[in-house]
């Protein structure tokens, strides 16, 4: 009988499911899974794409997604022995709390249907309810794209809601960051704010249709001209996109891989941030889980926050303590 593990390295779509579902309920199995598959990850390229709800985040995917599944493979570590060498690259799809679905266009309609049957060919697609983690959104996002890595897709892209801290964690665990911006909705002042600017790199202003594209791109713009590029460094291209009619998607892809070029000689570096990030998330994670389920009794950290609150107590001294204990 083969595990989990090995049905998802496998490809196995309905174990890749089982495994993200792990994730999503902090089981224990899932780590356990993660632990298990990690040596065999490292080929997938991650794009994240994130932006205020209802840009057209998904709209957007779903044509980035058609437009990828028609070119030629772009695994990183290419293995002769792998049949999909020459074949479209399978892709996997991440969508973290979505508020509306994906539209499911006629492509991934058909590559969704088809997985079922060829589990280990295709789109796969899905969802992660994450509504009410208190954190770790980006450690079962980066925990989920492993999984996906681990089953052989070479693309993973990651769509996130919002502009906000969580966003910016997850989209700090991708290989190539799009910020889709909208006009007329004062995203751009959010998105400064959420320092989501020095992140991006590749901006997308989706629904060009709609007045104020022109604004909006200007004012990107103008954002990106505050900071002096140099002759070498990546400068964030503004895509104005179309994403109902697929207007601009070509380039947007175009723009990936010209960052991933680009980015070549800085991946090694970008990796090990992400490694050393991943690292001291999982640590604090483990160390706070300790501390609560192993040092504390039960409604004891409760308690401390609420004199924290009260300020009948500092939070370094706190700290101090409670680091103490876990020590003693
Ligand atoms: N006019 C116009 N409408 C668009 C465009 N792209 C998407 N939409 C529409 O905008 C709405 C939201 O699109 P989604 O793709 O679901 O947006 P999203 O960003 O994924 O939304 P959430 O995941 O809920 O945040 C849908 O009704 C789309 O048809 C566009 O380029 N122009
Ligand atoms: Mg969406």
């Amino acid at each position: 009988m083969s595990t989990l593990a090995d049905r998802i390295l496998a490809g196995d779509a309905k174990a890749i499911a089982r495994g993200i579902s792990l994730i999503e309920d902090e089981d224990p199995a899932g780590a356990e899974l993660v632990r298990a598959i990690f040596g065999r990850t490292g080929g997938a390229y991650l794009i994240g794409v994130t932006g205020p709800p209802g840009a057209g985040k998904s709209t957007l995917v779903d044509r980035l997604v058609a437009i990828i599944r028609s070119e030629r493979s772009h695994r990183r570590h290419d293995d002769a022995s792998s049949p999909s060498r020459e074949s479209a690259p399978s892709v996997g799809v991440i969508a973290v709390d979505p508020t509306s679905p994906f539209t499911g266009g006629a492509v991934l309609g058909d590559r969704l249907r088809m997985q079922a049957h060829a589990a280990d060919e295709g789109v796969f697609i899905r969802s992660m309810a994450t509504r009410g983690h208190l954190g770790g959104l980006a450690r079962a996002t980066g925990d989920a794209a492993l999984l996906l890595d681990a089953a052989g897709k070479e693309i993973i892209v990651i769509e996130t809601v919002g502009v906000g801290q969580d966003e910016v964690d997850i989209i700090r665990t991708a290989d190539v960051s799009i910020v889709t911006l909208v006009p007329g909705t004062g995203d751009e002042v959010q998105a400064l704010k959420a320092g989501i600017m020095e992140i991006a790199d590749i901006f997308v202003v989706n629904k060009a249709d709609r007045e104020g594209a022109e604004r909006l791109v200007s004012a990107v713009e103008a954002n990106l001209a505050l900071h002096l590029y140099g002759p070498a460094e990546w400068r964030p291209p503004i895509v104005k996109t179309t994403a109902t009619t697929g207007q601009g998607v070509r380039d947007v892809v175009d723009a990936i891989w010209r960052f991933r070029d680009h980015a070549e000689r800085t991946q090694a570096a970008r990796t090990r941030a992400r490694s050393e990030y991943r690292l001291r998330e999982l640590v604090a994670h483990q160390f706070m889980d300790h501390l609560e389920h192993r040092v504390l009794a039960p409604g004891e950290l409760t308690a401390v926050v609420d004199r924290i609150a009260e300020r009948s107590l500092d939070p370094y001294t706190a700290a101090r303590e409670l680091v103490r204990r876990c020590l003693s």
